[in-house]
């Protein structure tokens, strides 16, 4: 038998994606497809999962490491049956780049007011609209983990001045940050609110009506706007909807939402200057998942630390 632990696949992703990222993956390692409902999965060490089976982990009872598909574990922590073993993240530079990528889109879009321009094109109007500059704007981030932070590095390159809330305070060259306790000072400098926060118990229903009411209303887009990439859970879709049809709120993209996919009657598809993408801010790149996760359990195999652990009490 191997040293090399075996390792159970129970992923909801694209199944072409994941039959070939595995054919280069995993060598010498004996991995078991969860999608088989007859295999027996007792000999599996890991698991590498998003949106599993919920009978897995009585399919794989001698589990000792849970990789998870994507960087959030809202999913994995909600589970039956969850076994208190090690939960490891995911975490990659594909990802990261990607998020700032869309993060930097979509602040860059309504600065230059790309809905109302789309939508002039289609009415054949040639019209010159206000332009402020990024500079002229202040873009907040909530949550300056490993997404929230290369986002706001990136939106300070593109020259808008850029600040960030987070539990604990981070010190990042160039940008103003609060800490947990000082949102409200925050939300008053933010012109801009970008949401990269996990999901917790915490973070829930966050991003609600009060929260809105207290981002800057003075700002050179005249209203503050409204970005989230980390989790649907932690907007209050009906107050979000609200503040845009009492002009609290100018504009909103939005890549999560409460319930995904976003239900056909939900008035975000179809409201004037509303950006929706289906949470393909930033999808996994399963190759550079698997090259992860079998980095991490040769580290678990000679003994060293695994990194990119979940902390179960704060859940993220
Ligand atoms: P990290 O764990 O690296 O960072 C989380 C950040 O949120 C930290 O700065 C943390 O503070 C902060 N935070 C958490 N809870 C609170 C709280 N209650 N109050 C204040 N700050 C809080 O996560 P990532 O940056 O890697 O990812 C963030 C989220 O993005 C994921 O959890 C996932 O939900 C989402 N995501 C979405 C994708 C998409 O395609 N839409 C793709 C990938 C991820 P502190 O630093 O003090 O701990
Ligand atoms: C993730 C996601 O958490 O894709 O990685 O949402």
């Amino acid at each position: 038998m191997s040293a090399q632990k075996p390792v159970v696949i129970d992923l909801k992703f694209e199944r072409r994606e994941v039959d070939a990222a595995l054919a280069n993956a995993f060598s010498g390692r004996q991995v078991l497809r969860a999608s088989d409902p007859d295999l027996d999965l007792s000999e599996a060490r890991y698991a590498v999962i998003w949106k599993p089976e919920p009978n897995l982990f009585r399919r794989a009872p001698n589990l000792q490491v849970l990789f998870s598909g994507g960087a959030g574990v809202d999913h994995i922590l909600t589970l039956p049956d969850l076994p208190d073993i090690p939960i490891v993240r995911f975490v990659d530079e594909s990802l990261t780049t990607r998020m700032s990528e869309w993060v930097v889109l979509q602040a860059l879009s309504h600065l230059r007011q790309v809905p109302a321009y789309l939508k002039q094109q289609r009415e054949r109007q040639w019209r010159e609209l206000p332009q402020p500059e990024a500079r002229d704007l202040t873009v907040g981030v909530m949550g300056l983990g490993v997404l929230g932070q290369d986002s706001a590095r990136k939106l300070k390159i593109m020259g808008f001045n850029v600040i960030g809330w987070s539990r604990s305070r981070k010190t990042i060259d160039g940008i103003e940050t609060f800490d947990g306790a000082e949102l409200e000072t925050f939300l008053s400098k933010t012109d801009i609110l970008v949401g990269l926060l996990p999901l917790t118990p915490d973070t829930r229903g966050i991003f609600d009506a009060a929260l809105f009411s207290k981002l800057r209303k003075s700002g050179a887009l005249g209203k503050p706007v409204f970005i989230n990439a980390g989790r649907g859970g932690s907007q209050v879709e009906a107050d979000v909807i609200s503040a845009l049809e009492g002009g609290v709120l100018g504009g909103v993209s939005l890549d999560v939402f409460e319930k995904e996919p976003l239900p056909a009657d939900s008035p975000l598809w179809r409201m004037e200057n509303v950006m929706v993408t289906p949470h393909a801010a930033s999808a996994s790149d399963v190759r550079a998942l698997f090259r992860n996760a079998e980095a991490q359990m040769e580290r678990f195999e000679a003994g060293q630390p695994l990194q990119h652990l979940v902390d179960r009490r704060t859940g993220y």
